[in-house]
């Protein structure tokens, strides 16, 4: 069966794209081509030196990737820093390159955590607060408040004294901070034993202890995440990361969302979302590629590009959705399920090294005609592109090939986690 078939470009067409949704893409597709110097790349090619304008294409994929995002995740001596820590990162307490757990503390220093595949995403385990010396203001000088985006201050029970300086030291010093109350799951299972037990009541008398001290320090329609790092799927976990991403700025939540595991059907939406808006940029670069007017750059040039920037993002992709071995490993662990039971339910693909021979394979595997038919289809939807009739065809096969391989692997990501929760009950 070809990869890509007609019908799946006659089901896109049935995506009528609003005429608000059109003018926001031009704005970034407009701010997009100005920020990777398409003059360079153009000017490379207009040289001949096609290996230049590909590394340059590269370097700028490759830059998305290396945003520096650091999150300072602070709270009192065993409140369950370290184990938040090991939960944001999709890794178990007893894994290699975790946060030590459920020890006395030591931490005097900040110490980093990155992200595997994302190592300029980090979390740091601060020091604990609320000693009998603590200052607020002492404490963010030592730990280098500069340094980090915005902080998580995590507390395990009633909201104290030395959560309010430090939130209220932290506004002083412009920055932004979460309030995170957690081991939710052990308030619920201790209220169990009452004959009286009503959890949703537990709930928000907790939130409202929470809230009130945030309200005495002059925090205006404060927000409270409830959540425990044994239970993620429950409570305001995914709130919490929701509302992280949306405040960060753009460039910043790219890269978060692309980091954070893939441990529930939200954020496999949301990642996917993220990864759509992606799509459009990269099918207009290899256009603009495809159009720069010198005769040397005859189909198969325009073809190397093609697949340098098709290569670069399926395996972002592919790591996105937390689909290699490894993580496919730690999920069996997690839920209880073999692993060769979560590896069944994998279709697309990209489930093999992803080079450019791979990449090749799904291109030439598709029909011609159906590529055609997309650039057509595209070019009528975007009138600036009618300029670029040679890189028409470009375009439809790079926005076509990444969007079939992104739904696909959702689609595996997606059936992953359902197996996954399917074993546990
Ligand atoms: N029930 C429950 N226990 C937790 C949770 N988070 C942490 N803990 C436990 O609380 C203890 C202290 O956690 P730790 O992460 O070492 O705290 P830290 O000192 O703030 O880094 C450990 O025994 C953890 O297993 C949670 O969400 N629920
Ligand atoms: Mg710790």
């Amino acid at each position: 069966m070809p990869f890509l078939s007609s019908t799946s470009c006659a089901k896109m067409g049935e995506n009528q794209i609003t005429a608000e949704e059109m003018e926001q893409l031009t704005l970034d597709n407009n701010d997009f081509l100005k920020s990777i110097n398409v003059n360079k790349i153009k000017e490379a090619l207009a040289h001949e030196d096609l290996t230049s304008a590909v590394g340059k294409i590269k370097d700028y994929l490759e830059q998305q990737d290396r945003v520096e995002l650091n999150i300072a995740i602070t709270g009192e001596s065993g409140s369950g820093k370290s184990t938040f820590i090991n939960a944001f990162r999709g890794i178990g307490d007893e894994d290699e390159d975790s946060a030590e757990t459920g020890v006395v503390e030591t931490t005097k220093v900040p110490t980093p955590y990155p992200y595997k595949k994302y190592p300029n995403v980090k979390l740091w385990d601060l020091p604990g607060i609320g000693t009998p010396n603590f200052k607020a203001d002492e404490y963010l000088q030592q730990v280098e408040f500069q340094r980090y985006d915005f902080f998580i201050i995590i507390a395990s029970d009633r909201f104290r004294e030395c959560h309010a300086h430090l939130a209220e030291e932290i506004v002083k010093m412009h920055k932004r901070f979460y309030f995170v109350r957690s081991k939710i799951d052990a308030n619920i299972s201790a209220e169990k034993r009452k004959k009286t037990f009503n959890e949703q009541r537990i709930l928000d008398a907790i939130r409202k202890d929470c809230i009130e001290g945030l309200e005495r320090i002059g925090v205006k329609s404060p927000v409270v995440f409830l959540i425990s790092s044994f239970e993620l799927a429950l409570y305001d976990f995914n709130h919490l990361e929701e509302t992280m991403e949306r405040e960060l700025p753009q460039h910043k939540r790219h890269v978060l969302m692309l980091a954070l595991p893939n441990i529930s059907l939200e954020i496999n939406e949301r990642k996917k979302k993220a990864l759509e808006k992606n799509i459009w940029k990269l099918a207009l670069l290899s256009a603009v590629v495809a159009a720069v007017p010198i005769p040397v750059l005859n189909a198969s040039l325009s073809l190397t590009v093609d697949t340098a920037i098709l290569v670069i993002e399926l395996k972002r992709y592919y790591h996105a959705f937390s689909l290699d071995p490894a993580s496919l490993q730690r999920l069996s662990y997690r839920s209880g399920k073999p692993v060769d039971d979560l590896k069944a339910v994998l279709k697309s693909p990209l489930h093999k090294e992803i080079n450019k021979d791979l990449v090749i394979k799904l291109l030439t595997g598709s029909s011609f005609a159906a590529l055609e038919v997309a650039a057509e289809y595209f070019l009528g939807l975007i009138p600036a592109l009618g300029s670029l009739a040679a890189g028409s065809l470009s375009f439809g096969t790079v926005y076509l090939t990444l969007k079939l391989c992104l739904d696909g692997l959702v689609t595996d990501a997606r059936n992953v986690l359902i197996a996954a929760v399917q074993s546990s009950v």
